[in-house]
């Protein structure tokens, strides 16, 4: 939809080199996105909270290239070292868009990147990083074309963009919440690139927390692309789909009200959806750990007993999303202590909320 060939550098007047440096945040997907067909097209609307704290910084350095032919030329670094397998997927992912970035060949690219979190923490990475470089990208068309110029645009491609690495990357542009899939709920939504939804929400949700308790950092058995790819032999696809649907709907009235209850009860129900539809795929598999389910009972359990607005999500894989409104922080921190952090690797959890969205820095 952005293809451009008129986005070209012209020789006699070569661009000075330059550098360009983004700070993309990963995101927690309340509605899942669990499906998908074409090029990286999903088969229901998702709707994620950004977060803040798990981000990948990338910095985007590029130079005229006197000596341009059809490949690339990459220099990739990521946490200040060579990494063979992430640079030919960046590559791949960079030669993909030469129909859009056709100038891409003209220069001299280094990538230097890396996350705020551990790569071992067994914490999805594609969404920040994806989006990271994204951003990258669209300062870079803007920088050397000045055809970005207005931020509605900017980030609608930048999220195009991103969808394009990784489904789930599109949602990261936005600060707060993002929904991405076509409904009818949300005017001008689209299964191409994600809108915020921040705006959405009752002030409460825009004060969430989201702990990430880790309960292994073991590498996942199946991989997210695998198991999308699983949910088209999928008995259940097509009711999941629609009942997906149907639970934005839901969400996004919680969300407006500020209902927590009504919230943490999808949030829960789409975390265990996600992972019986992988129960159930053929060939079945299983991401969820004994710690997984220790921690979902006594989430179940605490929350009974204090009344406390606790609740679980879950990514693809085994850690705990433990969500909860700002004003209870004490009182969460104090029992992950006391009670959760026995089931984490080395007592290990990420403290991460509700964010602001991605920075130029
Ligand atoms: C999501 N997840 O909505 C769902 C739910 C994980 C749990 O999308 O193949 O890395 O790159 O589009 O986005 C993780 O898969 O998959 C994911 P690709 P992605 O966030």
């Amino acid at each position: 939809m952005y293809e451009n060939p008129r986005l070209l550098l012209d020789s006699s007047n070569p661009p000075e080199p330059g550098q360009i440096v983004w700070r993309s945040p990963s995101n927690l997907a309340i509605i899942k996105y669990w499906g998908k067909h074409g090029v990286q097209l999903p088969r229901n609307p998702s709707l994620s909270f950004t977060l803040s704290a798990s981000c990948t910084d990338t910095a985007l350095a590029y130079e005229f290239r006197e000596d341009a032919d059809n490949r690339i030329d990459l220099t990739f670094l990521f946490h200040g070292e060579e990494n063979d397998a992430f640079k030919a997927k960046t590559l791949a992912y960079l030669e993909s868009l030469l129909p859009q970035f056709p100038f891409l060949k003209q220069l001299k690219l280094k990538i230097q990147t890396g996350n705020s979190f551990p790569h071992s923490a067994g914490i999805a990475s594609s969404a920040s990083a994806m989006s990271a470089l994204a951003l990258c990208l669209c300062s870079l068309e803007d920088a050397l074309f000045g055809t970005l110029p207005d931020p509605e645009g900017f980030d609608r491609k930048a999220s195009w963009l991103a969808r394009l690495g990784s489904g789930s990357a599109c949602r990261s542009i936005f600060p707060h919440a993002a929904v991405w899939g076509v409904t009818s709920s949300v005017p001008g939504s689209s299964d191409e690139y994600a809108v915020p939804a921040g705006e959405l929400m009752h002030p409460t949700f825009k004060d969430f927390h989201d702990d990430i308790l880790i309960v292994s950092t073991r590498e996942k058995s199946v991989s997210s692309r695998a198991g999308h790819a699983l949910m088209e032999g999928n008995p259940y696809a097509e009711p999941r789909y629609i009942q997906a649907k149907t639970r934005l709907e839901q969400l996004l009235g919680a969300l407006r009200r500020g209902d927590l209850e009504e919230f943490g009860k999808i949030a829960e129900d789409e975390a265990l959806t996600l992972h019986a539809l992988m129960m159930c795929s053929n060939p079945s598999y299983m991401l969820l750990e004994p710690g997984t389910v220790a921690l979902i009972q006594k989430i179940r359990a605490w929350r009974a007993d204090t009344k406390h607005p606790v609740y679980f999500s879950l990514d693809a894989g085994p850690n705990i999303h433990l969500l909860y409104p700002g004003d209870i922080v004490a009182e969460v921190r104090g029992w992950i202590e006391e009670d959760l952090k026995e089931h984490c690797v080395d007592g290990w959890f990420i403290q991460d909320w509700v964010g602001e969205g991605p920075e130029e820095m």
